[in-house]
């Protein structure tokens, strides 16, 4: 058994969800916050057979669409003159990033 974690963003997170329930996969999904942007999105853990983690990888890839976001990150002058000055940055998230893990052991009690 193998342990598919996909982040995938807000938008796409019901539409995934839905996609892949309806193949008759099981889904956690988690509210999480991504490290560099310090926003929402959305971690979904699936449990599969070895043999459908391509289905479920072709799934998230089919749904899930790249963005384009524009931050403003601070500039280099900030720290040397305490001025703040914008500094526009645009960073592409997504589709989606996944991990494919083993699973050593699979219980339900
Ligand atoms: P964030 O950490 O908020 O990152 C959002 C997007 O910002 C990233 O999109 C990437 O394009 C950009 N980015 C991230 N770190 C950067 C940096 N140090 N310098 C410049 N740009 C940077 P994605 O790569 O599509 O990642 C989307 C979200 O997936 C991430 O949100 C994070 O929550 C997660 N993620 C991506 N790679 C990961 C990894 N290796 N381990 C754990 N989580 C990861």
């Amino acid at each position: 058994m193998k342990l598919v974690i996909a982040i995938v963003h807000d938008e796409d997170s019901y539409d995934v969800i839905d996609s892949l329930t309806e193949k008759g996969f099981q889904v956690t999904k988690l509210a999480t916050t991504g490290g560099f942007l310090k926003s929402g999105n959305t971690t979904l853990i699936i449990g599969v057979e070895k043999d459908k983690v391509e289905e479920v990888l072709d799934i998230i890839k089919n749904v899930c669409k790249t963005r384009k976001t524009v931050i403003s990150a601070p500039s280099p002058v900030m720290g040397t003159s305490g001025v703040f000055v914008s500094n526009p940055m645009e960073v592409t998230i997504g589709g989606a990033t996944v991990f494919v893990i083993d699973v050593d052991k699979f219980e339900k009690f």
